[in-house]
């Protein structure tokens, strides 16, 4: 297998708003985040993704840009990033950026002109259609709730926004909108930002007959099959590539909810020229709800075990996985995956964690994940601050399709703001993320889980990551080796082994609060080496009986 710095590399996601605020106005900022640079070298990650810092109104927390060249003013300057980039460079840490192109804000110079009228020079940078009966062009319901298409009386016509209102869609068929993107890319690249994770990539290439959607039981028609991986993405892709990719030595990360394995072999082929890895989400996509993500279930330990497996045996050989269970939009991984009950969350993150990151991918750590940070379980709706969540509140309750109790039960266990509460950092005045007040509550756990405390104690989830992350600097079969999956049946154990030349590994994770036995396989019995415990395990015989959420690794090499 080509050997690449992207793949030997461990990530690590920063949600600004919410990672260190410098200055006490309560949103965090880039030079909290210089601040925090020594904290991440010591737990040892070489690449920070940061989610997007540009200029904005913040109407999706910088997920709307109003100016792809110049810093949002709270979180600082363009010298404070540049000082960013040259402080984490001298670290030995590289930075990806968060490219936003299916879309601008509404308030973005483009879009400003592009709704004054219809012969403007802009008009063609995003997607404008006549009224049909006087309604909507078509029936497409947006991600955040309500319709896709907004009117817009000046010109009595609408325009597309597959998330909200003030995200208008970039129209990717006009040559101009590439090249605007395209030269923005370049621009940052000069500037030495280190890749991309590039926000929903897989939408910008929309079917241009606009057809109406399936209902699927909703209030809106699904726009899934006309917008994601549309007709001309690979195309567009590979001119990104041609135009800007290929000129320097920068990783890419597309987000492709929705993707399947041959499409990922198309985005992320080693001969495509496309992208270096792409983020699937099957196994946090949602099962057992008409209405998407608003369920309350627990997930299936069997089914997601069967779609990890699925994508490491699939794309082994063909493309490189990424490997996360948490980000800015999902709940906390220990909370969903793990038990956030104080009695088992240090080890059930740590196994959380164990099982990740030793299989073979590029592994992400969400900000707050590596202190085993948990679900923000906001009781009153004034807690929240995400449009996503506030919205879909009021669409599902006015309409009667569920009770303002049941809502609220969802968004306590899926909502995006059980991961954007401000990070941990000490057990003083809120949490020591701010010396002012937050823009959203802090987490009341924060005298328990904090970073000052992990930091002092060598057995926490903190070190535990440090290790994992040295691990994979040390044993090249944590990186290369062939995936191979043990007991898949098995209801509480994932277990599988990695094997390189003469290096093998075998991981072994009871997901279960439950005991659970298991035969250890004969070649490892006895000879090999442990490389990490959660639970201080020392005995590898022939039969173990594994403890509520006991993981451990097990290293041998043959010659
Ligand atoms: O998310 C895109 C996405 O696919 C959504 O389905 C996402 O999972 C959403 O949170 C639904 O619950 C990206 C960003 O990660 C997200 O933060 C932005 O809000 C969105 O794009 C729009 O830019
Ligand atoms: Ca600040």
């Amino acid at each position: 297998m080509k050997k690449n710095w992207w793949k030997e590399s461990v990530v690590y996601q920063i949600y600004p708003r919410s990672f260190k605020d410098s200055n006490g106005d309560g949103i965090g900022d880039i030079p909290g985040i210089i601040e925090k640079l020594d904290y991440l070298k010591e737990l040892g990650v070489n690449v920070l993704w940061i989610s997007p810092m540009l200029e904005s109104p913040q109407d999706d927390n910088g997920y709307d840009i109003s100016d792809y060249r110049r810093i949002y003013n709270e979180y600082g300057t363009m010298e404070d990033y540049e000082k960013l980039l040259e402080e984490a460079h001298k670290r030995g840490i590289k930075i990806l950026m968060d490219l936003v192109v299916n879309h601008t804000s509404d308030e973005h110079n483009w879009f400003i002109e592009s709704r004054k009228s219809k012969d403007n020079p802009y008009r063609d940078y995003y997607i404008w259609r006549n009224p049909v009966n006087g309604k909507e062009p078509n029936n497409w319901g947006s991600v955040f709730g309500g319709p896709a298409w907004e009117y817009d009386p000046q010109t009595e016509m609408y325009y597309l926004h597959l998330f909200s209102r003030k995200q208008p869609d970039l129209n990717w068929e006009n040559e101009k909108v590439r090249q605007e993107v395209y030269d923005m890319m370049n621009f940052w690249c000069e500037k030495g930002i280190d890749g991309f994770r590039m926000d929903v990539i897989s939408m910008i290439s929309k079917d241009q007959s606009y057809p109406d959607g399936e209902m699927n039981g909703g209030l809106y028609g699904d726009f899934g099959p006309y917008c994601v991986h549309g007709p001309r993405i690979h195309e567009f892709l590979q001119e990104m590539n041609r135009e800007v990719l290929s000129r320097y030595d920068v990783m890419t990360v597309g987000e492709t909810s929705g993707v399947t394995i041959e499409e990922a072999q198309k985005y992320a082929g080693e001969d495509r020229n496309e992208l270096n890895m792409v983020f699937q989400f099957e196994h946090v996509e949602d099962q057992g709800s008409d209405h998407g993500k608003w369920a309350t279930e627990k997930y299936d330990f069997r089914e997601f075990k069967k779609v990890m497996i699925k994508w490491q045996e699939e794309l082994a050989g063909k493309a490189w996985n990424s490997l996360f269970l948490g980000n800015h939009d999902q709940p906390r991984s220990v909370s969903r995956f793990g038990n956030d009950n104080p009695a088992y969350r240090e080890t059930s993150a740590k196994m959380l964690a164990t099982c990740l990151h030793m299989m073979q991918g590029t592994p992400y750590v969400y900000q707050g994940e590596e202190l085993g940070m948990t679900n923000a379980y906001f009781t009153e709706l004034k807690d929240y601050r995400d449009i996503e969540s506030i919205q879909y509140f009021h669409e599902y309750t006015e309409a009667g399709i569920y009770t303002p109790e049941y809502m609220m039960k969802c968004l306590m266990l899926r909502g995006r703001d059980n991961a954007r509460t401000p990070m941990q950092w000490e057990d003083s005045h809120q949490a020591g993320f701010t010396e002012g007040t937050p823009w959203i509550r802090v987490n009341s756990n924060y005298k328990e889980i904090n970073a000052k405390q992990q930091l002092s104690d060598p057995d926490s989830i903190f070190h535990y990551y440090q290790k994992l992350i040295r691990l994979r600097k040390e044993k090249p079969v944590i990186v290369y080796g062939t995936f191979e999956a043990l007991y898949r049946d098995h209801d509480q154990i994932f277990a599988y082994t990695r094997t390189l030349e003469g290096e093998k590994l075998l991981t072994v994770c009871n997901f279960s609060e439950h005991v659970a036995e298991m035969e250890i396989p004969e070649e490892f019995q006895k000879k090999a080496e442990c490389l990490i415990t959660n639970l201080g395990r020392k005995d590898f015989g022939k039969k173990v009986i594994l403890k509520p959420y006991e993981a451990f690794v097990l290293y041998r090499n043959q010659e």
